[in-house]
């Protein structure tokens, strides 16, 4: 395999000595960071730099990176973020607890800057269409979420302690945890099920309505409390979600350099027919000169944040050759853990957006390619912000109009 020819003779940097402090620091509820990566055999994890001396002379190794949520920067006109709901045990199969009264539907600046009316009209999605959120997990009993999460409904009616399907993982009713390697993504960060909200919140007449409220969202959580994680993590999410069967993997994370493991992990999603997209991030940067990862690796649809005048939002990375396209990420109104909902702004919340449009375009034309995608959102797209991406702003009602007449 290219990866271990890669592998021999390459020296680790076991890089920062910042990863050697968040090591030594690791809290509650975080867990202790492991500063190398290895493959051995088909599998890959993290290692210790005392374990690397012995595992890395016969197995491909590289720095473990480190990623965070892609939640915009502050700026004056945002409002404050949200705290994060306290850390606790993932809520087991038994069902939902008491929730909050929910206030009535209603959608932010988004929905109508994007034609979602039109769109609509079209498709509001097909539930055989899944979108792996991998992030920092979904509220999976939200009330606006619940009824459109892909339920492993093998685990969900075998035996408990049993991995009914086979997959390797033992009670996955609701995804998987790699970052505290249990059952089910649930999240206790609030970053995953905001953006889960974006893609999929229901059509109920409560709380919000995402941009496809028919598919299923699986959660797929590799990001702790804290909002970060990292390679080793994100590789196993990554194959995760396809082996479940998601058609999208929305990614609204990123950070560290570049990581063959990683890049590879999403080629291979990528061969199997999945559309990965993620985050251009927050550094206000032009990302053609000095990347972003995974934003640029290969056949990634990157995504940059736009706001209600449809400029781009001042924290926003672009970037004329490596974003494809920019969609509302500014002061985006969506799900958040325990009944709730919140307005957060970020390339995190650009990136779903488009996930969400890809899971319509998917549900219109079963087996749409991703350069069939690409063709028909760059096509569509909206002649503004062209400077900072290669197809501009999104428009999903003219994006699923094409789709619906190819
Ligand atoms: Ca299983
Ligand atoms: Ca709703």
């Amino acid at each position: 395999m290219e990866l271990f020819t890669r592998s021999h003779g390459r020296r680790l940097s076991f890089i920062s000595i910042g990863f050697l402090a968040l090591a030594a620091c690791a809290k509650n509820g975080e867990k202790p960071f492991l500063p190398v990566v290895a493959k051995v055999g088909a599998e890959v994890r993290a290692i210790s730099t005392e374990d690397a001396k012995t595992i890395c002379k016969s197995n491909y190794c590289e720095d473990n990176q480190v990623y965070v949520t892609q939640f915009g920067r502050r700026h004056h006109d945002d409002p404050a973020p949200a705290p994060a709901p306290p850390p606790g045990p993932a809520p087991q199969p038994t069902g939902p607890g008491p929730v909050p009264n929910q206030p009535p539907e209603q959608m932010d600046y988004s929905r109508s800057i994007l034609n979602m009316s039109q769109a609509w009209a079209i498709s509001e999605g097909s539930p055989s269409v899944i979108v792996a959120v991998i992030d920092s997990g979904v509220d999976y009993f939200h009330p606006d979420l619940r009824n459109n999460i892909a339920v492993n409904t093998a685990e969900l009616n075998g035996r408990p302690g049993v991995d009914n399907d086979g997959n390797g993982y033992v009670g996955d009713v609701y995804g998987w945890d790699f970052y505290n390697n249990r059952p089910n993504g649930y999240d206790d960060n609030g970053h995953g099920t905001h953006c889960a909200g974006v893609i999929a919140a229901e059509k109920n007449g409560i709380g919000v309505r995402g941009i496809a409220p028919r598919v299923k969202i699986l959660p797929v959580k590799f990001l702790g409390a804290n909002g970060s994680g990292d390679t080793a993590d994100a590789v196993r999410a990554i194959d995760y979600a396809v082996s479940r069967g998601a058609k999208i993997l929305s990614n609204s994370w990123g950070g560290g350099g570049s990581s063959p493991l990683l890049d590879d992990a999403i080629q291979r999603a990528i061969n199997h027919g999945v559309i990965f997209v993620a985050a251009a991030g927050n550094e206000s940067t032009d990302i053609d000169g000095s990347p972003s990862y995974p934003a640029s690796y290969a056949n990634v649809i990157a995504v940059g944040s736009s706001d209600s005048m449809d400029a781009k939002s001042s924290f926003s990375n672009f970037g004329s050759r490596s974003v494809e396209v920019f969609a509302p990420g500014s002061s985006i109104y969506s799900t958040y853990p325990n009944g709730q909902y919140r307005v957060m702004s970020g390339t995190s919340m650009a990136t779903p957006q488009v996930s969400g449009a890809i899971a319509l375009a998917a549900s219109v034309r079963t087996g749409i390619t991703r350069a069939e995608v690409l063709e028909d959102l760059c096509a569509s797209s909206v002649n503004r912000l062209t400077e900072y991406s290669k197809c501009g702003r999104m428009d999903v009602a003219g994006f699923i109009r094409r789709v619906s007449t190819r």
